[in-house]
């Protein structure tokens, strides 16, 4: 076993085959002349293809490193996958050549009269996954993730069918081509059932350690930490005088053995290497004796010579120790911010673009994710998608990182876009620009290949956001082993088969069974499992949603606490839609909700990080009306808060002054000052004001007015609630006011309807609209369908609701059962609006007759006209 034997001593790899092979073959070409141009494969720069041709040139190169001293041997397959071949036409041999190339090393090994080892060489091929050939076009790539997967997996099974004992990814200058590497390493690992350690090098392009596409060397190792390495470190690049300093920084961060086979120096002007092997072995001594090399060996222009030497210059120098990286804590180290990605060793989620960011609350209390490159939780986001205006967009990235944000949210999930592409698209095009590509992704979407298209196309370690259980745990796992596989940290939301988890028992059960699947079944560090356990909508009206925040609060401390090494996370915006166009209060309530959450122990948090206010400078008295609604501290806190958001101003300045649509509500001001008002002026007033004080006695002089009490309800009452909609629609009134107007309407309707009675009106009871509603299939969100049934009750509907995740089959059964007057669904994520398209289909071939309402933040209007409409007679309609 390798592993034993680098506790015990440095491990000696053999030096370049390239040059090696060049000199063999100019020695050759003096005795033999043209011999090998005329040979059948034009070899032309391409050295693998004497695998096939001239094994004995390779074999013999193989021994004179094993004579030199070498414990490891590479094979001559660094250019062996399709993108290098194609250049010479013969992508179609790519498993013959690693074959072919494994086999001769293992012979040499085999004849070794000591241990030798066979490391399949993976090299990065020429084309990079992370940057554009193209400056025109930053959004083209040159080759794609599962070209390079493909064409790696093919190169891997050679290889291990050949017989070698490790892989090495080597000369990696982008972290997303070596992730696509190991991804194939890791589908091959599973199809064979066997398992080789893995060895990765990259190179650098700079002295500071910055790689090809400009990532730092801890953000490189960072983005692929999700596979086990049996070593990491440098090759090629300058010499190993240049490496030194890097190979440093890598000893503190790195928990796997370290490598390092440097080039024998930079080469002269005429392409030669200089550094005799007496100098570079005397370099590398230096590194060992400070304890830093594990396996050391050579990269360009070395030769057998400087391995004997490096050999010589290393004898009796101990390795350098890992215990200290598999014990984990390392509290000296921790102290020393100065270099955060130490925390990898102490287990803290470390996610990264171009730079590492340590999510650590020893580092930083709280960790801003940028919410506004969101398509729908931004109009302006939206549009610029829309009208592919990629360079705008990406501005809005970067002014979120300039206002704090280390981590961009990027969502495209809107029902007319192409989500998966949009996805692919935007994050390419960031990658060319160092400010954005610095910070790290959260890729947001409910669709499964709109994140799988985010994940294949980022060279950093994101967070995926998010998979969840409602779908039950064998689609949980399998999408987790998946976002393992490409090396994401994960959010799981708390819904489950049940639906979403509003309660504090809820939250808890749900996030107490994904942690025990994905840790247990999946090996799951606790580190890259982030816990939401949704932040929904208080203030509302409605008095089930007033603990919503308390057992958000109260979840994440019971996390903290119980899921060991699990962070959390949320969408912080989401709390205060109710009072969606009043900034100042919106603002206000995140920042007494972070203040609390965070003292909880809430890790990030999804934000607009340029709206975040400071807690001790919240106006004291706005302070503790919002301090009263978040933790739900007194029975009138929602309207309280109301009546002051009623009486100031959004700091937005783009909503109209808000006193002017919203007045207390009191008799004087119902029926005007003094002046008695109109009846109908009267009633739409209590609707408006959500004051029913005296709407029994309007009621009762409304009836002498209209003829009926049906009438009362179709021409003032209804007119009101449309003044109400048509206000909220506009930002004038906020979700906890149009409760309030509803619950007056229902009141209303109980006074009425003893009259319906006894006016034998017994029509209208009859006609009383019915409606079947459900959530999609597939959807668990409920809040703003429980909310319309509520204004559906009250105006007199009777409401058939299905609950969420209804099956269409289910839909069109009820439809048959209860005869209703419409049917409505509605969709909060993407995915559900083909589910949508599917019950068109199926009320279509029912022949149904009756309106089919779709609604819900994906349905859109042009959705609606565009795509569900053609395939329903009747009509669909958006609600
Ligand atoms: N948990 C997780 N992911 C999430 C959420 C969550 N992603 C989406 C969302 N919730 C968090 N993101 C936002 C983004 C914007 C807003 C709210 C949440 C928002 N936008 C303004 C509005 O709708 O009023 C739009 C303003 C504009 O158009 O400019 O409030 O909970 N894991």
């Amino acid at each position: 076993m390798i592993e034993n034997l680098l506790k015990e001593r440095i491990l000696i790899l053999d030096g370049a085959m390239g040059t090696a092979i060049q000199n063999f073959l100019l020695e050759e070409n003096d005795f033999r002349g043209q011999e090998f141009e005329n040979h059948a494969f034009n070899l032309k720069g391409n050295n693998d293809v004497l695998n096939l041709t001239k094994p004995e040139i390779i074999a013999e190169i193989h021994k004179k490193y094993i004579d030199a001293g070498a414990d490891i041997i590479e094979t001559n397959t660094f250019n062996s996958n399709a993108l290098s071949q194609q250049e010479y036409g013969l992508a179609d041999l790519v498993y013959r050549l690693n074959f072919e190339g494994a086999k001769i090393a293992k012979q040499q090994a085999q004849n070794a009269d000591k241990q030798v080892f066979v490391a399949g060489s993976i090299g990065p091929t020429s084309k990079l996954l992370s940057l554009s050939p193209d400056i025109n076009r930053p959004e083209f790539r040159a080759t794609d993730f599962d070209f390079l997967a493909t064409t790696y997996a093919e190169q891997v099974s050679g290889l291990i069918d050949g017989g070698v004992d490790i892989l090495l990814i080597e000369t990696a200058f982008d972290a997303l081509n070596v992730k696509a590497a190991l991804y194939a390493v890791s589908q091959v690992f599973d199809n064979k059932q066997v398992k080789l350690p893995v060895m990765v090098s990259a190179t650098v392009n700079d002295r500071y350690g910055h790689t090809l596409t400009g990532q730092s060397l801890e953000a490189f190792y960072n983005s692929i930490s999700h596979f086990p390495l049996l070593s990491f470190g440098l090759n090629c690049s300058f010499g190993a005088e240049m490496l030194m300093p890097l190979i440093e920084r890598l000893h503190k961060v790195i928990p796997c053995y370290l490598s390092i086979y440097p080039n024998a120096g930079l080469p002269n002007e005429m392409g030669h290497y200089d550094e005799t092997p007496c100098f570079t072995a005397s370099v590398i001594e230096k590194m060992a004796q400070r304890g830093l090399l594990n396996i050391v060996g050579g990269c360009c222009g070395t030769t057998p010579e400087h391995i004997s030497e490096i050999k010589k210059h290393l004898q009796n120098i101990p390795p350098r120790s890992i215990l200290h990286c598999h014990c984990g804590l390392d509290p000296q180290s921790l102290e020393n911010k100065a270099i955060p990605a130490f925390a990898g060793m102490t287990k803290s989620l470390i996610v990264s673009g171009l730079e590492n960011v340590v999510i650590d609350k020893k580092i930083s209390n709280f960790v801003n994710i940028g919410e506004r490159t969101n398509v729908a939780g931004s109009a302006k986001f939206a549009r610029l998608i829309r009208e592919k205006n990629y360079e705008e967009a990406a501005q809005i990235a970067k002014n979120q990182i300039e206002n704090g944000a280390s981590i961009i949210d990027i969502n495209f999930d809107d029902a007319m876009l192409n989500s998966a592409e949009e996805m692919e698209k935007f994050v390419r095009y960031i990658s060319n620009d160092a400010d954005i590509a610095k910070a790290a992704l959260m890729i947001d979407s409910s669709d499964w290949q709109t994140i799988v298209a985010g994940l294949k196309n980022f060279q950093g370690k994101s967070i995926v956001n998010s998979i969840s259980l409602k779908e039950g745990k064998e689609v949980f796992l399998q999408k987790a082993r998946e976002i393992q596989r490409l090396g994401a940290a994960i959010i799981v939301m708390a819904f489950d088969e049940k639906g979403q988890a509003a309660s504090f028992e809820r939250k808890i059960e749900i996030c107490r069974r994904a942690y025990d699947l994905l840790t247990q079944k999946l090996d799951f560090q606790p580190y890259n499992i982030i816990f939401d356990v949704n932040v929904l909508t208080i203030g509302t009206g409605i008095d089930e949603h007033n603990n919503y925040a308390v057992d958000f609060i109260e979840a994440v401390r019971w996390i903290k606490n119980n899921l060991k090494g699990a962070l959390t996370s949320g969408g912080i915006s989401n709390l205060s839609f109710a009072f969606r166009g009043n900034n100042a209060i919106r603002e206000a309530m995140h920042s007494v909700f972070l203040y609390h959450a965070i003292n909880a122990g809430l890790d990030m948090g999804i934000v607009n990080p340029a709206m975040l206010q400071i807690y001790d400078d919240i106006e004291p008295n706005l302070l503790q009306k919002v301090e009263n609604v978040v933790l739900n501290k007194t029975k009138n806190a929602t309207e309280e808060l109301l009546e002051y958001a009623s009486s100031c101003h959004s700091r937005e300045g783009g909503n109209p002054p808000q006193n002017k649509t919203f007045q207390p509500t009191g008799d004087s001001r119902l029926r005007g000052n003094d002046t008695i008002l109109a009846v109908e002026n009267r009633l739409a007033n209590a609707l408006r004001y959500g004051n029913s004080e005296f709407l029994a006695d309007d009621l009762r002089e409304a009836l002498q007015k209209y003829s009926s009490a049906v009438e009362i309800i179709e021409k003032p009452l209804m007119a009101a609630m449309d003044k109400v909609g048509e206000l909220f629609g506009e930002g004038k009134m906020f979700l906890p006011q149009v409760i309030k107007s509803a619950k007056v309407m229902k009141t209303a309707i109980e006074i009425l309807q003893p009259e319906i009675e006894t006016q034998k009106s017994a029509e209208f009871s009859q006609k009383r609209p019915k409606i079947v509603i459900a959530t999609a299939k597939g959807d668990i969100h409920d809040i703003g369908k429980n909310i319309l049934c509520i204004m559906l009750a009250c105006n007199n509907f009777e409401v058939i609701d299905l609950g969420i995740m209804v099956e269409n089959q289910a839909v069109i059964e009820a439809i048959k059962l209860h005869k209703p007057d419409f049917v409505g669904v509605s969709a909060l994520i993407t995915p559900s609006l083909s589910e949508m398209a599917d019950l068109c289909q199926m009320l279509e071939n029912e022949q149904f007759k009756l309106p089919f309402f779709v609604g819900g933040a994906a349905a859109s209007a042009i959705h609606t006209a565009v795509k569900l409409s053609p395939l329903y007679s009747f009509g669909v309609f958006y609600g």
